[in-house]
């Protein structure tokens, strides 16, 4: 039998904050190393010399009869006929990548997205600096089973000085054909205005133009923010400097106009918004916003955002997330920093990864996840010479064999490179 006395008493509790504490310090210590051996961060496999290489991404299945994935590389310059691509890999190999152009004669393409299940490409294009190039257009491109493109479809009507950065197939009305929303723009000197639209789809490839309501400019994400079963619309504002949800009140998205459009401010004080995705990124159940903003100044950066359960009471708490952001040679209009932030899992992780462009800042940087509760390590993954511009960060994984890679476009160096996760599983230094 044991009985405690005041003496034994304060030995025992000696005994046990000695014990206590050398727990913690081994438990301190476990997590140490988990949190060194789980971050994984990528290596450089191959590179590839193209011209002013801009937005990428992914195109799951474009070669379907191989089953194989390519990525899309849209380019652009102030000046000229710009291009898209489609890379691919000799044997599914990253390291024996080879682009194929299949349209010389676009004009500043800003997305080219592939919809497997329709086999179809979305690009959406123009831009200001250039008056000739700033009436843009959204076009369609139809892929065969071999990944070749069989035709080009231009289904938007012009409208002078309006271009476009974003349009997504989305079956709106609900008649089983994929119809078109975008947003699109004009800036002046004196002005800028922004309009959502969409392109409801006749059958054969004949669309015909609805305006929704005003506000969205440059990015959105068409989402069900409240897990209603209905969809909004939350956009990144780059010229009227707000994020902003859209919300139908009409039973469906074609049925709706400027005045059952709801608008609801998340946020108008990050300046030019730039980018956002809703994903849930430290796996509790609840989504967040992950968005840019594009700073000449300086205060550029990446931004989360909880979600509250109603939209439109609750409210919205930021958290910026690590570093800020210059622009090189920002005295030079159009300049900003950063560009896209988005997230991926990497297996055996249960928090998501977050890839961030510089844009003019010329840096891409991981931001790997400490803990739940938005707290970031931050990795240089790649600079560019004079931190010059680099483009959109494609991610995913581009020859299937389970390990995420990158397609880093640097855009003033006329090269994108191809980097993987795979076998890089090392010490992150502190
Ligand atoms: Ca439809
Ligand atoms: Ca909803
Ligand atoms: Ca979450
Ligand atoms: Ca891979």
């Amino acid at each position: 039998m044991f009985l405690f006395t005041s003496n034994n008493y304060q030995s025992f509790r000696k005994f046990h904050f000695f014990q206590t504490k050398k727990v913690m310090i081994k438990h301190i210590a476990i997590c140490l190393l988990l949190s060194i051996v789980s971050a994984q961060i990528p290596t450089k496999l191959s590179e590839l010399t193209i011209k002013d290489p801009g937005f990428t991404s992914l195109a799951s299945n474009f070669f379907k009869n191989q089953q194989k994935n390519a990525v899309l590389l849209t380019t652009f310059g102030v000046t000229g006929l710009d291009s898209i691509y489609q890379i691919s890999f000799q044997n599914n190999n990253l390291s024996k990548p080879q682009a194929t152009a299949f349209d010389t004669k676009s004009i500043w393409p800003n997305q080219a997205d592939y919809y497997q299940q329709y086999q179809l490409i979305v690009e959406a294009g123009g831009f200001f600096p250039n008056p000739s190039k700033a009436t843009g257009d959204i076009n369609l491109y139809q892929v065969n089973d071999d990944g070749q493109i069989t035709s080009k479809i231009k289904v938007s009507k012009d409208k002078k000085d309006f271009f476009y950065h974003k349009a997504i197939l989305v079956d709106l009305n609900g008649d089983g054909l994929p119809d078109i929303l975008a947003a699109r723009a004009q800036k002046s000197v004196l002005s800028s205005s922004g309009e959502l639209i969409w392109l409801e789809n006749k059958g054969n490839f004949q669309f015909e133009e609805h305006l929704l309501t005003n506000g969205p400019d440059v990015f959105f994400i068409f989402v069900d923010l409240d897990n209603d079963g209905k969809q909004e619309v939350v956009a990144a504002q780059y010229f009227s400097k707000e994020l902003a949800i859209y919300t139908c009140q009409k039973s469906n998205w074609s049925l709706c106009n400027p005045t059952t459009i709801q608008k609801t401010l998340i946020d108008n004080t990050v300046g030019s918004l730039f980018n956002l995705e809703l994903t849930d990124l430290n796996g509790d159940g609840k989504k967040e916003l992950l968005v840019t903003n594009n700073s000449a100044s300086g205060n550029g950066q990446v931004f989360i955002y909880e979600v509250p359960d109603n939209y439109n009471t609750g409210k919205f708490i930021k958290y910026p997330i690590g570093s800020t952001y210059k622009p090189s040679l920002a005295l030079l209009p159009g300049r900003g920093a950063p560009g896209t932030a988005s997230s991926f899992s990497l297996s055996g992780t249960k928090y998501k990864y977050i890839i961030v462009s510089g844009d003019d800042a010329g840096v891409v940087r991981l931001l790997i996840p400490q803990d739940g509760s938005f707290n970031y390590k931050e990795v240089i993954v790649c600079e560019s010479k004079d931190n010059n511009t680099i483009g959109e960060v494609a991610h995913g994984d581009f020859n299937k064999d389970g390990f995420v890679d990158l397609m880093i476009p640097f855009y003033a160096e006329g090269k994108v490179e191809i980097w993987s996760f795979k076998k890089q599983q090392q010490e992150v230094s502190q």
